[in-house]
């Protein structure tokens, strides 16, 4: 059966590529899903692709992986250092979940190193901008193809 990963992406980056492309660079949104598509084909993979502003619906989303999906690929945005709520989510999640950052969160303001969903995450990606997508699809698939 082909596998399904949910790709969630928390508030604010739907202005991916529309603001501050020295920091999260100039790809859209929904350049990005493109291109997660296309990796994803290529690795015999269904995505879901979604975007929200609201936590609840970040939480949601992540019940219905529960149902839908074998693995999470998710960029918390700034939920990532303030909800244990999608922390918490996470946690009644069964597969692997992959904490992606479009920036080297480190590099940056002290309050974006600490992040209550790293205590989940099975691996952490910061600093590869938007080809981290690509990437973090890529090495999904192999955690579910072993
Ligand atoms: O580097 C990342 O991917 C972040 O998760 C992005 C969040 C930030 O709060 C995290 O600390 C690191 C912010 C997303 C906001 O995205 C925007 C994109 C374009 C213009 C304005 C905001």
């Amino acid at each position: 059966m082909q596998k399904t990963i949910y790709i969630i992406n928390g508030p604010n980056l739907n202005l991916l590529g529309k603001r501050e492309p020295e920091i999260y660079g100039a790809q859209t949104l929904s350049d990005v899903e493109k291109r997660c598509l296309e990796t994803a084909q290529s690795h015999e993979i269904d995505i879901v692709f979604a975007q929200s502003n609201h936590e609840g619906q970040i939480v949601e989303l992540i019940h219905e992986a529960r149902e839908k999906a074998q693995g999470i690929i998710i960029n918390p945005a700034a939920y990532t250092h303030t909800s244990i709520a999608i922390l918490d989510a996470l946690h009644a999640f069964d597969g692997p979940v992959i904490e992606l950052h479009i920036s080297q969160v480190h590099k940056r303001e002290t309050f974006r190193h600490h992040s209550y969903v790293s205590q989940r995450a099975d691996a952490v990606m910061a600093g590869f901008g938007t080809h981290g997508y690509q990437l973090a699809i890529e090495h999904m698939g192999m955690l579910l193809n072993k």
